[in-house]
């Protein structure tokens, strides 16, 4: 594996349920490093462009309605082997079918409310953090120098 970015989304069920802190401890305890986040209300035609893969499924109405019903958390991750890492931490799709243990799987039990979303490739990485995280800069290297200097 290589350093690669994934898009972490977390969804409105997500945000509603205060489960934000929850979600983001479970990538900084893993050692991934946060790089960008914003709190944002998805517009419908950038749900779609999110979702495009999925555009012919019959869930697909239904899934941009529950994206675009309230304010997620966009975030970008980086580090080796990231993308599938974050998969096996959100764990499978149907969260009655994920492990304990990952974040589906604790604090889940719905498909169409499975409160977040991790990329699929690192190419999708790319492709879904231009489209959720827009003109986010990442400021991470500036911050570390900060805490190293001390007070
Ligand atoms: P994942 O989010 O695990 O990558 P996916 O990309 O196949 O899963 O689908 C995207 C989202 O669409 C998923 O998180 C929830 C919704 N979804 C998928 N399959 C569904 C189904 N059979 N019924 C309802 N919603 C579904
Ligand atoms: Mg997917």
């Amino acid at each position: 594996s290589s350093v690669e970015q994934s898009y972490i989304m977390i969804k409105p069920d997500g945000v509603q349920r205060g489960l934000v802190g929850e979600i983001i401890s479970r990538f900084e305890k893993k050692g991934f490093l946060l790089k960008g986040l914003k709190l944002f209300q998805c517009p419908k035609n950038l749900a779609q462009e999110h979702y495009k893969d999925l555009k012919d499924k019959p869930f697909f109405p239904g899934l941009i309605e529950y994206i675009t019903s309230g304010p997620v958390v966009c975030m970008a991750w980086e580090g080796v082997g990231v993308v599938a890492s974050a998969r096996k931490l959100i764990g499978a799709t149907n969260p009655l079918q994920a492990e304990p243990g990952t974040i589906r799987g604790d604090l889940a039990v719905q498909t169409g409310r499975n409160v977040v979303h991790g990329s699929d490739s690192p190419d999708n990485g790319k492709r879904e953090i231009g489209c959720g995280l827009r003109g986010v800069k990442c400021y991470l290297n500036r911050l570390v120098k900060i805490w190293q200097r001390g007070a």
